[in-house]
């Protein structure tokens, strides 16, 4: 991909998968300033053909979470812009053009767990385990985890997690969310290019119903949100995709669905 991203990122193109590697293994994929803008930029400049992007990791570990030498001469205004840099950037992510599928292993700590979270579908390889050790450094989340992890854990296990450190293995991660998809060691990242190459493959209406109209409907009162549903779910069978796919079914062209 011709975007010129620092050296602790790296983005390649498989098909119409776009996938972005955090690529500072040496400081354990810690997350600093450079890395969060550049971040920021990959998902700012998907190209047209790309229909879903992979975030994967180089090393033993996912990500440690924010870069901590950074943070020691942070002010309270510092912090501030620091943390909705953070949030513009996830955002991007969690609303942007295509779904994101994320491969973890190792640390996902912090910060890094609050990456994987902006993700929209979570493969979990048998060596990640989970922690948000802000707590214990006298710190809080700041990258728009107390907004996302109540939301795929609960407020009370995000309490207990911070406020003890505790650490969740990836069996207990995938038990209680935190991934939908469980692997063993090395097969993470055929499974989550394997993901998005589907995902890719679906109509990108339904793509962008699914990532941006759905979340704002189970945030919603449930009578606006059967208003909503409604409304996309016409616009959605109402476009040319859909008629394409419905009629390959009807004429016995389009796959069934499967047992797994
Ligand atoms: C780092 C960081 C980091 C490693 N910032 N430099 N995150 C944390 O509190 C997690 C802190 N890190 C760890 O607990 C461990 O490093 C790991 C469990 C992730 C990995 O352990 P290990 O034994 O493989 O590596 P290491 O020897 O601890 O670290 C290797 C190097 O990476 C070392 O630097 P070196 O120059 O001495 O080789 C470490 O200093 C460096 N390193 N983690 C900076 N986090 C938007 S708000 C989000 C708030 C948070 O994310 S708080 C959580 C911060």
């Amino acid at each position: 991909m011709a975007i010129e991203l620092p050296g602790s990122l790296k983005a390649e193109r498989d098909g119409a998968v776009a996938i972005l590697r955090l690529a500072r293994a040496g400081k354990r994929n810690a997350l600093d300033d450079e890395t969060i803008i550049g971040i920021d930029k990959f998902f700012s400049t998907i190209p047209d053909g790309v229909g879903a992007v992979l975030v994967a990791a180089e090393g033993e570990h996912f990500s440690a979470g924010l870069d901590l030498s950074e943070l020691s001469e942070r002010g309270v205004t510092e912090g501030i812009e620091h943390s909705r840099l953070w949030h513009r950037t996830f955002e991007k992510i969690q609303f942007g053009k295509v779904p994101v599928v994320a491969v973890m292993h190792g640390a996902v700590v912090g910060g890094g767990l609050e990456l994987a979270a902006s993700c929209h579908v979570r493969v979990a390889e048998r060596s990640a385990y989970y922690a948000l050790p802000e707590g214990s450094r006298g710190i809080f989340v700041g990258g728009g985890g107390s907004v996302r992890l109540p939301r795929l854990i609960g407020v009370a296990r995000m309490m207990d997690m911070m406020l003890t450190g505790r650490t969740y293995s990836a069996e207990e991660g995938q038990a209680m969310g935190l991934s939908t998809y469980l692997v063993e060691d090395g097969n993470g990242f055929a499974k989550g290019l394997e993901l998005a190459a589907r995902i890719a493959g679906n109509a990108p209406l339904t793509n962008f119903a699914v990532t941006h109209v759905l979340p704002r409907i189970a945030e919603s009162d449930p009578s606006a949100g059967f208003a909503m549903e409604s409304l996309i779910s016409s616009v959605a069978q109402a476009d040319d995709e859909a008629k394409t796919r419905l009629r390959a079914f009807l004429e016995k062209r389009a796959p069934k669905v499967t047992r797994t």
